[in-house]
């Protein structure tokens, strides 16, 4: 599907003398599909690879999609650039997975002027116009880590010191800002807490295992970790090893381990009772993006935002079925 307004355009580019870019091979302008560029965060976790899946297998030829995806290896400028060929490309719809919060003004802007709608999807963007984006579907990540904090509550209930190791994701992204501050809001009010360090495992495991490995390996004498504060599977995955790796155990009577995502290898390590507490975070969103960009074709206005509902885990309500029926 082709915009006139896109054609006309680029008949007034030719006007008016300047070059006009040939089309891109693929995008074929008197085909019938609906153009969708994706623009991905990249593959640094099993959650990211699944949500990936999700749109790919969502926006297909057969179920009237013309899908350009992009791949931006963890770099927002990647991000811009992508965009800026979807738009150059003349896409329908642009769905963006920001890596960061802070920066998109210009580039969501660029893509208002050429009446793309953008479609947020997982995490947030910080704009002051909200108007520059149709609507975001993804999850509460604040709410996330407040129900983690609340399971904490209940299973450190007196006022002996707990001393927390907090591994954190991607500084800036929705994800990192929303699990970090329900940790620190805890923080306060309980002064018995004590935060050992932050440290930034950008949700990878290889970056987690390697901060946390160096961190033990800085103290003078091992530190007492009652728990560790992951902000994904993939960390959790990372820090594990380096914990046992440095002779720590993890589980009930060693570290309290906590994750986000809910991953079928996170839920694996639950059940065996190294993760005490799995957060879930649903990936498999294509088919509410699918729904937005139906709802958009028929002219209806979006809410601003879409949560998808979530579940925790502890230990023993992790059972073979469900880690059968993980997707992800
Ligand atoms: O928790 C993590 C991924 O933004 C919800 O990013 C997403 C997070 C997810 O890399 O595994």
């Amino acid at each position: 599907m082709k915009r006139v307004l896109s054609f006309l355009a680029a008949a007034a580019l030719l006007l008016a003398g300047c070059r006009a870019e040939p089309p891109a091979a693929s995008d074929s302008a008197d085909s019938d599909l609906i153009s969708v560029g994706i623009c991905q965060v990249g593959a640094e976790s099993d959650w990211r690879v699944a949500n990936s899946e999700s749109m790919k297998a969502t926006f297909t030829e057969e179920n009237g999609y013309q899908l350009y995806f992009e791949d931006a290896q963890q770099k927002q400028e990647n991000q811009f650039r992508a965009i800026r060929r979807f738009i150059q490309q003349q896409v329908d719809y642009i769905v963006l997975m920001p890596i960061t919060e802070t920066g998109w003004e210009s580039v969501l802007q660029e893509a208002r002027e050429a009446n793309i709608p953008v479609i947020l999807v997982d995490r947030m963007v910080d704009v002051e116009d909200e108007t520059l984006y149709a609507t975001h579907i993804g999850s509460d990540f604040t709410r996330e880590g407040e129900i983690a904090m609340e399971w904490l509550e209940e299973k450190y209930p007196d006022e002996t010191p707990v001393s927390i190791l907090h591994i954190q994701g991607t500084m800036d992204s929705s994800a990192q800002t929303g699990r970090t501050v329900a940790l620190e809001q805890a923080l306060q009010r309980h002064p018995n807490w004590t935060r050992l360090a932050s440290l930034n495992g950008d949700f990878t495991q290889a970056k987690s295992y390697e901060v946390v490995r160096d961190f033990l390996a800085q103290q003078p004498t091992p530190p007492t970790l009652d728990v560790v504060y992951c902000e994904n599977d993939n960390e959790a995955f990372g820090t594990i090893q380096a914990l046992e790796e440095a002779g720590y155990t993890c589980g009930e009577g060693g570290v309290t381990v906590i994750s986000f995502d809910a991953t079928r290898n996170g839920l694996s390590l639950c059940q065996q009772g190294k993760i005490l507490l799995e957060m879930e975070c649903n990936p498999l969103l294509g088919p509410l993006v699918e729904e937005a960009i139906q709802a958009l074709e028929s002219g209806e206005t979006l809410p601003r935002q879409q949560y998808v509902g979530e579940a925790s885990f502890t230990p023993e309500q992790v059972t073979d079925a469900l880690l059968e029926q993980r997707a992800y």
